[in-house]
């Protein structure tokens, strides 16, 4: 499989879950700055103009990070990153859908790209306070799910991707103040050999 990312984007915790798989892949990098995204060739593999994209050895394509996530994780059963028990894997892809659809697109999109919500710069002070609102919130969710019990406690599952990537833009890109479970947990997986490798090929330094 070959995965379509771009640095320091969400693409980002399907890399680290490739890595932490351990499986053989392909990745190309798109850069979105310049319209990669956008060229006529990538929009044929996507027409979602979206990273992440999953290109199966068949060539067929997944897109949409929860769909990837849980397929990845999937192919490597013997991770156990797709849990036996129904009900704890329904609450991962609960969990990993809510980081996905509101920390990221309602609140760190708002965050990092207050324009794509309003052209008028005299707005974007507000927008961005918003979309911290929107993480702040998020991150209560995500503290209660590990101290209480819930999808993220306990044994890592697919939801650990999304996981990976929101808490790195919370704590390293935005430095926005994360819970003491929420920042206790990115300790643990940032300094894990995949997440080593994945910001090395990346090229982000922390
Ligand atoms: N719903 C999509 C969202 C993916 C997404 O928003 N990706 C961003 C990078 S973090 C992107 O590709 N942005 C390019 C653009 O909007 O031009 C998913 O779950 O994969």
């Amino acid at each position: 499989m070959k995965l379509f990312y771009a640095p320091g984007a969400c693409s980002i915790g399907i890399h680290y879950l490739l890595e932490t798989i351990g499986h053989p892949y392909d990745r190309q990098k798109i850069d979105i700055k310049t319209g990669e995204n956008r060229q006529p060739w990538y929009l044929a593999i996507n027409p979602k103009a979206k990273v992440p994209t999953l290109q199966r050895d068949d060539g067929s394509v997944l897109t949409e990070f929860p769909v990837i996530a849980q397929h990845i994780a999937a192919s490597a059963p013997d991770t156990g990153l797709v849990p036996s028990d129904s009900e704890r894997a329904l609450r991962a892809a609960e969990l990993t859908d809510y980081l996905v659809s509101t920390l990221h697109m309602q609140g760190f999109s708002r965050i990092f790209r207050p324009a794509k919500f309003c052209e008028d710069p005299a707005t974007h002070d507000a927008i961005q306070r918003e979309g911290r609102y929107v993480v702040a919130a998020g991150l209560a969710v995500v503290e209660r799910d590990l101290k209480q019990g819930g999808a993220l406690h306990g044994e890592a599952t697919f939801a650990d991707a999304a996981l990976f990537y929101v808490l790195f833009w919370a704590i390293d890109r935005a430095k926005l103040e994360v819970p003491a479970a929420g920042a206790e947990r990115y300790a643990r997986l940032k300094s894990s050999d995949a997440a080593r490798r994945v910001f090395a090929e990346e090229g982000i330094t922390l």
